[in-house]
């Protein structure tokens, strides 16, 4: 099928794929304007990371307002109250949708589907380039804002008005209205972006590869994608009505003409909790891909998982109401949304257990990839966990927006952003850069990260239990709030950053270092199944210009009893 598909490349068609040499392409149209997924996957990726760089040097900078407060913060400066809320804001805003949305959906789903159900490139590579040119342009105006008068947007990533629609409050004018438009964009760049994969996964399958045959990251991807698709729109028109109110006086929000601000919270939210499912189902694929392979055992139970995370993309739909407990809602509807909430910790329970019953058994190897995903599970469950409490209404009225609520979500999106994106990236970086990476510095970077995470982070649920409130610059403005000993937690926690954010100069001296001089790798370094691993590494424009694979099983038939090989590829006739 995939071959039939015209696909327009600098005149030529796709067929061209194969005959090789005919056309030098330019810098430009290789690596700028490129329309091979593969490339596309790159500038995703890399501008993912750098906004992770970013993201992590607000962190770094409000950390260490908070554990020394009013000190001046090295490469920033003192932090004015402003200026704290404006790195908060930023911080979540970056972290979620320039960095987990990025990397997780669209440099992962650029670069496998393709590869994983065995294409030569996305259906309409036009579309794919243009979603990252708008991507690009958001990230380009998120950041512009640092350098607009009165400075970047300091309403807080869930933005709720009256704050972020009047600049007397928010302190932020242009700034703002610049945050919402990048949003925007972005929102866009992922419509674009999902169209793609959608389409490719269901048209553009290798012949033979049934719907079961699809590896789970890919299908993941592909329910990510409907997901946003289906929860974007309420937030999309909101973000209209906040323009508007923000710029041409209407009052959508405005209690005192009649608006309701609660209104932006229920749309806000009923995008905002799909969201994180959103980014979370990536992550779960390519810890089942990576897990799978390094147990050498099938996946348990694929298709419970698949119906799980279709079930749990349903409910996503349904809780959104628990972000509001304190919003004055009746405690009737309240304990509705109680319910729904603590409905959808059974399947993402489900998920977490299936994956160890993979692993039970298995014959497991520990390499840097396996790591991070047995890292994935074990960070995420306590995420889970803690979110169970706050699902609760009587407990959260209690929680709510302290750092215990903080602390939870970083053990969701941490794993899910950061450590899922290691996993998938040290597993796949062989296929993409045809190099072997470092395993020792790999696990040194794998240790200095996590275990410094958990250090960041564990005190800030005691510091949350005990009442610290979150959103607040100096804590010395609370008595009860600046004890020696929470003092000293923060202190510590923002030692432990330092020290995280430092380790992380070895991953990307580990990535250039093995990319320059690594050894070689191998076409199927890991000896897996699924077909990107019968692709040369790295793979040449076109994928497979020798002829696309064919498809005879499914991608997780590891040590399975007929076989002396403990393997058995996709692509292999029985
Ligand atoms: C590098 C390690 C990280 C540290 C030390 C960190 C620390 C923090 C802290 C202390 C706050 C709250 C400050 C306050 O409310 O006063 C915060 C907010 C937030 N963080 Fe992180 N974070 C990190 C990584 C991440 C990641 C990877 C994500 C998501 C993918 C994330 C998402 C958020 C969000 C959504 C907020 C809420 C922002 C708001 O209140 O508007 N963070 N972070
Ligand atoms: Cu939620």
């Amino acid at each position: 099928m995939a071959e039939s598909i015209p696909v327009e490349e600098n005149g030529h068609h796709a067929g061209d794929h194969r005959d090789h040499g005919h056309h030098e392409m330019s810098f430009s149209e290789k690596y700028i304007f490129p329309l091979d997924h593969k490339m596309i996957a790159m500038q995703y990726m890399f501008t993912g990371m750098f906004m992770a760089l970013i993201g992590g040097f607000f962190a770094y900078a409000f950390r260490m307002q908070l554990a020394f407060p009013g000190i001046e913060v090295p490469g920033w400066g003192v932090v004015s109250p402003a200026d704290y809320n404006s790195l908060v804001t930023n911080h979540g805003t970056i972290m979620i949708f320039w960095v987990a949305m990025p990397v997780l959906i669209a440099a992962f789903g650029n670069y496998l589907i393709p590869l994983m159900i065995g294409a030569d490139d996305m259906v309409f590579p036009k579309i794919n380039r243009l979603s990252y040119q708008v991507f690009l342009l958001s990230a380009i105006v998120i950041l512009s804002a640092f350098f607009v008068e009165g400075g970047a947007f300091g309403g807080a990533w869930t933005a709720y008005p009256p704050l972020s629609t009047k600049a007397e409050y928010s302190l932020t004018g242009l700034g703002s209205t610049l945050w919402i438009t990048a949003v925007f964009l972005e929102f866009v760049a992922f419509l674009l972006g999902g169209i793609n994969f959608i389409t490719t996964c269901m048209n553009s399958r290798a012949p033979g590869m049934k719907m079961w045959d699809i590896p789970m990251v890919v299908w993941m991807i592909v329910i990510a994608s409907i997901l946003f698709m289906l929860s974007v729109g309420p937030l999309l028109a909101g973000g209209i009505m906040m323009l508007f109110d923000q710029n041409l006086g209407t009052a959508f929000f405005d209690p005192d003409k009649g608006g309701d601000p609660i209104l932006w919270q229920h749309l806000f939210w009923f995008f905002g909790h799909p969201e994180v499912y959103v980014v979370l189902l990536p992550a779960v694929g390519i810890v089942a891909d990576v897990m799978t392979t390094f147990s050498r055992k099938k996946l348990f139970g694929y298709k419970t998982v698949l119906y799980t995370a279709i079930g749990t993309g349903v409910l996503s739909f349904t809780v959104w109401a628990h972000h509001q407990f304190i919003a004055g809602i009746d405690p009737r509807m309240a304990n509705v949304f109680t319910v729904t909430t603590l409905l959808i910790s059974v399947p993402i329970a489900e998920m977490m257990f299936v994956y160890i019953a993979t692993l039970y058994g298995g014959s497991i190897t520990l390499t840097t990839p396996m790591l991070w995903a047995l890292a994935f599970i074990f960070e995420f469950l306590i995420g889970g966990i803690t979110g169970i409490f706050l699902g609760a209404s009587g407990n959260d009225i209690y929680m709510h927006d302290t750092y215990f609520v903080l602390a939870h979500f970083h053990y969701t999106f941490y794993p899910i952003a950061i450590i899922g994106t290691y996993a998938g990236f040290t597993y796949w970086f062989p296929k993409m850069f045809g190099r072997m990476m470092n395993d020792t510095l790999g696990k040194l970077h794998f240790w200095l990260t996590i275990i410094p995470f958990n250090g960041i982070f564990l005190p800030l649920f005691v510091l949350g239990a005990a009442g610290q409130h979150r959103r607040i610059y100096d804590y010395q403005n609370f008595p009860e709030l600046a004890l020696p000993w929470m003092q000293d937690m923060r202190q510590f926690a923002t030692v432990m950053l330092l020290i995280m954010l430092g380790a992380q100069v070895l991953f990307f001296y580990n990535v250039i270092t093995s990319w320059m001089s690594g050894e070689k790798a191998p076409k199927n370094p890991w000896k897996a199944n699924s077909l990107e691993w019968t692709a040369d590494s790295p793979p040449p424009h076109g994928n497979w210009p020798e002829g696309l694979p064919n498809c005879y099983r499914g991608p997780y038939e590891y040590s399975h009893p007929d076989r002396e090989e403990d393997y058995w590829p996709q692509n292999e006739p029985a």
